[in-house]
Formats: C-alpha cells, sequence, structure tokens
C-alpha cells in the first residue's frame, strides 16, 4: 500500500463512527426461546452504560438507537444527560408498530382508520422522544403486510400507506429524518408493504426531502447484489442510514461481516468510491443486532471492529489503478485491484490508528481484561433483565 493511501485511509477512518442498538444489550432469542445472560442490562439506563463500554474500547461507536417502546423511560431529557456522562449520545429512534394485538392486519396500512390514526399518533410520540433527546432520526420498520393471495387490496394498502407516512412526515421538525426501512419477507409471508429499496424509495420521493432510505444488510433474498442497491441510492441521494448485521436464510440479526466479508467490503466500497463516508454524507452507520447465544457487549465489539475492517480495506482501493483497469477493458486488472485491498490484513493500521489516540491496539482483548463483565455479572442482580420485546 502506498503511503499516500495510508494516510488517506487513517484520516477517513478516524472519522469514521458506527452507531449501535439499545436492543442488542439486552436478552433476546428466536420466537422459539428467549436466552438469559448473567450481568444483563435491567433498563435502558443500564443498556446505555453497556454501549459506552464499547465506545470506551472502540473509539467509534459514540451514538445509541433507542426502541419504543422498549426504551421507554420517565426523564428521557435524564437519559440523554446520563448517556452524555458516558461519552455518548442517543441516535435514532425506533417506532414500533408490530406488537399491539390492533395491528394483526396492520399499522399503517391497517383497512380501519382508527388503527392507522393510532399507528401514527405512536410516531408524535417518538418525535417528542426525538426532541427531548436531541436525536434527528426517526426510523421506521412497517412490519405490515398480508398472509393470503386477495386477503386485502394490494394498492389501496400503498395507498394508505402513503397517506399515513405523509402524516408522519408533517409530525418531523425541520432537521429531522425519517428513515424508512424495507424487509422482503417477515412477519408475513405472502406480500410484505414495504417488500424493497424501490418502494421505499417511491415513498421516500414522494414524502420530500427529509425521508431517506435504511438498507438493512439483511432483509433480502440470498444473492442479491446489495452493493447495486448502496450504488443506486447514493446515487439519487437516498440512503440515509444503514441497519448492519448478517443472514444466511431466514435470520438477520447475526454479527455484520460474519457471513460474507467480502460482500461488507463491497458494500463499503460503493461507500467510499460515492465519498459518503464522511460524517456529514448523511448515511448513519448503524448497527441492527442481536447476541443470542453469545455475550453481547463484545459480540458489538467484534461487529465495530468488522465494519472498521471492511472499512479500511475499501479505503485502500487504488481507485487510480482501479479506473484505469475499467477504461482500458482490463477486466483481471480492475477485480484485482479490488481483491488486493480486499486480501490486505488492515489489522495493523488499525491498530495504529487506536493507539495514536490512546486506545489498546485491541479492543476486544482490552475489554476482556477490564473486568467490566465480570462486574456487571455481580452487580446486577435482582430486577427483570431487559429483553427483546419488553
Ligand atoms: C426488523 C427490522 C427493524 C428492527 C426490528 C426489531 O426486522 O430490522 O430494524 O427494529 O426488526
Ligand atoms: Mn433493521
Amino acid at each position: 500500500m502506498t503511503t499516500d493511501l495510508r494516510t488517506r485511509a487513517l484520516a477517513a477512518l478516524a472519522e469514521q463512527t458506527i452507531e449501535l442498538p439499545s436492543w442488542a444489550f439486552g436478552n433476546s432469542g428466536t420466537r422459539f426461546k428467549v436466552f438469559g445472560q448473567p450481568g444483563v442490562a435491567r433498563d435502558p439506563f443500564e443498556k446505555i452504560e453497556d454501549a459506552a463500554q464499547v465506545h470506551r474500547f472502540t473509539g467509534v461507536a459514540p451514538r445509541v438507537s433507542l426502541h419504543v417502546p422498549w426504551d421507554l423511560v420517565d426523564d428521557f431529557g435524564k437519559l440523554a444527560a446520563h448517556a452524555a456522562d458516558l461519552g455518548v449520545s442517543i441516535g435514532a429512534i425506533n417506532s414500533n408498530l408490530f406488537q399491539d394485538d390492533d395491528y394483526r392486519l396492520g399499522s399503517l396500512t391497517h383497512p380501519e382508520k382508527r388503527v392507522r390514526d393510532k399507528a401514527i399518533a405512536h410516531h408524535a410520540q417518538c418525535v417528542d422522544v426525538m426532541r427531548a433527546t436531541g436525536s434527528t432520526d426517526l426510523k421506521l420498520w412497517l412490519p405490515d403486510g398480508t398472509n393470503y393471495a386477495g386477503q386485502d387490496d394490494l394498492r389501496a394498502r400503498q395507498d394508505r400507506l402513503a397517506d399515513s407516512l405523509q402524516q408522519v412526515y408533517a409530525l418531523l421538525d425541520p432537521g429531522m429524518r425519517l428513515l424508512l426501512e424495507y424487509k422482503f419477507y417477515e412477519p408475513y409471508f405472502y406480500a410484505m408493504d414495504i417488500p424493497d429499496w424501490g418502494t421505499s424509495l417511491l415513498h421516500c420521493l414522494a414524502l420530500g426531502e427529509q425521508a431517506t432510505v435504511v438498507l438493512d444488510t439483511g432483509h433480502h433474498a440470498p444473492g442479491t447484489n446489495i452493493e447495486f442497491i448502496v450504488m443506486q441510492l447514493l446515487r439519487v441521494g437516498r440512503l440515509g442510514a444503514f441497519d448492519f448485521n448478517s443472514r444466511y436464510y431466514g435470520d438477520d440479526d447475526l454479527i455484520v461481516g460474519s457471513a460474507d466479508p467480502f460482500q461488507l467490503f463491497r458494500i463499503m466500497n460503493e461507500i467510499v468510491a460515492a465519498d459518503a463516508l464522511r460524517p456529514d454524507s448523511g448515511v448513519n452507520f448503524m448497527l441492527d443486532q442481536c447476541h443470542n447465544i453469545e455475550p453481547k457487549i463484545p459480540g458489538q465489539i467484534r461487529s465495530v471492529l468488522n465494519v472498521q475492517e471492511a472499512t479500511a480495506k475499501a479505503l485502500l482501493v487504488d481507485r487510480d489503478a482501479l479506473t484505469a483497469a475499467q477504461q482500458s477493458g482490463d477486466v483481471l486488472a480492475a477485480h484485482g485491484a479490488l481483491t488486493d485491498a480486499f486480501s490486505t490484513d488492515v489489522r495493523p493500521l488499525l491498530a495504529e490508528l487506536r493507539e495514536s489516540t490512546g486506545l489498546d491496539a485491541d479492543p476486544y482483548a482490552a475489554y476482556a481484561r477490564s473486568g467490566h463483565q465480570e462486574r456487571i455479572a455481580r452487580e446486577r442482580v435482582g430486577g427483570t433483565q431487559a429483553s427483546w420485546g419488553a
């Protein structure tokens, strides 16, 4: 790697941030079983303490996404102040449209106006939480869909959705954004109402400039070229955020970069190529994961490091050589420019980055040595552990 590439990579890496999900620090599981772990956070304050540990050792995770109502507290100002004391801040506020009996046939798309109004009102509550915490991103994952052909009118559902989204959008203050996620299946299996990036983008375009698409890496059919979607959304200025994770088949909550590190590298390559790594690019790099069978804080540290490593490799692509090879039709040289960067061991570079800011070169080992895990297992007794869905 040339000195120039190295220097630029270090500068870009020093600015990168990755947002952590509060739900990664509560107990979680499958729809069959939630597994408990010793020392798991019992409330949103403790979840933020755990997230702050990830930031303390990695230096690149200064924000925590909250989920309403899982993270409801009496005083959100106090929660934001608690975060600030620990050196982190509140990131995106995630709404919940999937845990209420009223939502059996949908929420923002429900045939009944009463239910749609209730789902819209929930977003007013989320916007209040944003005002109290200084959050600027309202994240909406729509779990609506149908299970059987003919169950409901597909087009009418889109029309109701467009109308409901407009009302949610109208709740935003200037400077706030609506992040609209898509998912190709689950919880419904015949048709989801926002199954793909195209549907999400159409709704965002109709809403206005403050609406952007969230790309959850787990929400695609196997074999989907995700980096193409990243490129296309960046091209039209509507990639608002990532939900990073990994999936093999049906689940999407595994550690980012664990299933296919080359895919994560290809995604980050499109980000770097479009100069979208800059903090002011408008792309929020968030994790959306649960750690069901592995310890949670180390799981989040590993995830952050995986994103950082893929980013470092993408920054090391020799773009001049790549462009020259592409223009001259040298297929193998062009592909080689990517694979050379991917094959680089970036761990020494990242170690150097960390040491330059006083961090341990190995955040994972440093956390293990810190005794924090043993301390929370000892101290967090009594009360009810936070868990997915509560
Ligand atoms: C969805 C989606 C959302 C997450 C929920 C719990 O599949 O990924 O981002 O908030 O799960
Ligand atoms: Mn997600």
